[in-house]
């Protein structure tokens, strides 16, 4: 009998042990599976905002082995799911016709789409710790809204199908979806048949900056969670969200993006080890975590900080979202909203973040598969341009040298957001590049060469100290000139001399010294058609032609304080 206990202790000492080992094993296996890295380009004829689909895939293996969730209640069958709604008679009412180009449409393989069915079972992509997390048990219920323009039905349905089937049913409020002007008010009005889902159609196209509004305005829950109307989520995507905006209302959250191929329609991982970046060409990219974050990072469920979030799938808290000004309604159809919004947040107190333990498929396109009434490339623009003018104070002349084609566009009033930004008490865009995004390197400057014009008069040295106004000259190439000026910003130059205030107050001349560009006395900006001492505040004024350039108090209508620069080349 003893013989027989020692014996079934010792089988349970090694098979704890041995599970030990294993866990670990797992713990710290490598990546075993090359990393795809098909870097493909993206191009949308307009070579705007792209998500380019972190197309740079490295499949994470640590994730659950063999793991397919399919449904969270498996007792709900799909078709209580449905309530009323004749899924195969809705599928059917839209189909590929024999000979047509799957691609045409939607811009994604329709035909892989329409066969794959409404429902189907994905990988766990998450790293396995996720799956040992625990979440409250009193999380917030959340709105989800999609809004969608002519999107193919069985990816809409899919859409909407794995959010009820992978989320706790006391977490989804209600579905709402924004019909922006589909061609067929159908696609929308039978899914609401689908208990919880909500379908609101919108009398014209609006673009999906407003038709969020929308469904954010008549969302009944405290918790926003916005989806593109092509995604599949994953596994408990949604209770690491809600978490974290429970815990802290103005964190701003996004699930790590899976790929869905547009080709074939495979749910591929994505690297967790991506953030939301971009160029000054306001061109969004994925890019690697720093470094020093990766190396800091010793636990793989920790939420990532990210300057910038993709724009289509985030969580936010509906009082926040409301307190911070919803979106710039008069960004149009697509694209920009994502900077403004991600500014916005971080200037003005909250935060954002990728978490891992959350995934969600999105099917990433290399065209806009509808049309832009003003043009893309336009509506680019107009939407970027009112990021950058309301948000990137003096470093939107970055933006406008990356992209020269948006100088002089037209991009409406930005009063309402100006003041909403005042209102806010926003930090500036300098604090962001300093606290969010310091990897972001702001271009080296290029000298431009150029008199500055005031009427027929040119502001021109005299000597090496004094400065006054005279008639332009011609100015010879290359020669030192008193009315040529180099601009780097902050410094207005002549060879080793720069433009300085001799005092911070109004009234004081200005004079030309030695250059250091730590000096404030010399830093300058434009504002208009001004001069603006950086510090101080006051521009560079004429006074009368004959006196002493001095600075005053800004007034940007004076003409004694309109510099027009007019480059040498
Ligand atoms: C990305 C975002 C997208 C949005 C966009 C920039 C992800 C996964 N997607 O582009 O949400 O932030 O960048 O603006 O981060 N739609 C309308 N009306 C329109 C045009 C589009 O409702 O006039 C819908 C469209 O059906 C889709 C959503 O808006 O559900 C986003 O459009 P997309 O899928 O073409 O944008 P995407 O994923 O390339
Ligand atoms: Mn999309």
């Amino acid at each position: 009998m003893r013989r027989i206990r020692a014996n079934a202790i010792a089988i349970l000492t090694v098979a704890w042990i041995l599970g030990t080992f294993y866990y670990l094993w797992q713990d710290n296996k490598p990546q075993s599976s090359p990393s795809s890295s098909a870097s493909q380009t993206r191009g949308r004829g307009h070579g705007q905002k792209v998500v380019s689909g972190r197309l740079e895939i490295h499949r994470d293996d640590r994730t659950i082995p063999g793991v397919v969730h399919l449904c969270h209640q498996t007792e709900i069958s799909s078709l209580q799911l449905l309530g009323g709604l004749d899924e195969k008679a809705y599928l059917a009412g839209k189909q590929l016709k024999p000979g047509d180009d799957p691609y045409r449409d939607h811009a994604f393989n329709l035909q892989e789409s329409d066969r794959l069915g409404s429902e189907r079972a994905i990988r766990d992509t998450r790293h396995y710790r996720c799956a040992s997390l625990n979440y409250d048990a009193d999380l917030p219920s959340t709105s989800i809204i999609i809004t969608f323009h002519n999107e193919a039905r069985s990816t809409l349905l899919r859409t909407i199908k794995s959010v009820l089937m992978r989320s706790p049913p006391s977490l989804i409020q209600e579905i709402i979806l924004i019909d922006d002007f589909s061609s067929d008010p159908e696609d929308c009005q039978l899914l609401s048949q689908i208990p919880k889902v909500r379908c609101l159609r919108n009398g014209r196209r609006e673009g999906l900056i407003r038709s969020r509004v929308r469904g954010a305005n008549t969302a009944s829950a405290s918790i926003l969670t916005f989806l593109d109307s092509h995604c599949e989520v994953n596994t408990d995507w949604l209770q690491p969200m809600i978490q974290r905006v429970k815990e802290d209302h103005t964190r701003v959250v996004s699930p790590i993006i899976d790929v869905i191929s547009l080709d074939n329609f495979a749910y591929l991982a994505a690297s967790a080890d991506l953030r939301g970046g971009f160029d000054w060409s306001l061109h969004f990219k994925w890019e690697q975590i720093p470094i020093e974050q990766k190396m800091a990072r010793s636990d793989p469920t920790q939420p990532i900080r990210t300057p910038v979030i993709a724009g289509g799938i985030f969580v936010m808290d509906k009082s926040w979202f409301n307190h911070l000004g919803q979106y710039d309604t008069h960004m149009d159809i697509w694209g920009g909203e994502n900077f403004e919004l991600s500014f916005r947040v971080w200037m003005c107190g909250g935060s954002l973040e990728i978490l891992p333990c959350s995934r969600v498929g999105h099917v990433f396109r290399k065209r806009h598969p509808y049309d832009f009434p003003e043009g893309n490339a336009l509506t680019y623009i107009k939407n970027t341009r009112r990021a950058a003018e309301v948000w990137m104070d003096e470093y939107k002349q970055y933006y406008y040298s990356a992209r020269p084609s948006a100088q002089g566009k037209a991009f409406g009033s930005i009063a309402d957001r100006l003041t909403l930004r005042r209102k806010l008490n926003c930090k500036p865009f300098r604090w962001y590049m300093e606290n969010v995004y310091p990897e972001l390197r702001v271009p080296e400057q290029e000298a431009v060469s150029s008199v500055l014009k005031q009427g027929g008069l040119c502001l021109e040295t005299r000597g090496t100290e004094a400065l006054g106004l005279a008639e332009c000259r011609t100015i010879g190439i290359s020669r030192p000139h008193s009315q040529r000026w180099e601009l780097i910003e902050p410094l207005l130059r002549q060879q080793d001399l720069c433009l300085a205030i001799s005092a911070f107050t109004a009234g004081s001349k200005v004079k030309m010294e030695p250059c250091n560009a730590k000096e404030p006395r010399q830093k300058w900006k434009p504002k208009g058609t001004a001069l603006q001492h950086m510090v101080s505040g006051l521009c560079l004024d004429s006074q009368t032609p004959t006196g002493p350039p001095v600075i005053t108090q800004c007034r940007p209508q004076m003409a004694s304080q309109s510099w027009e620069p007019q480059i040498i080349t």
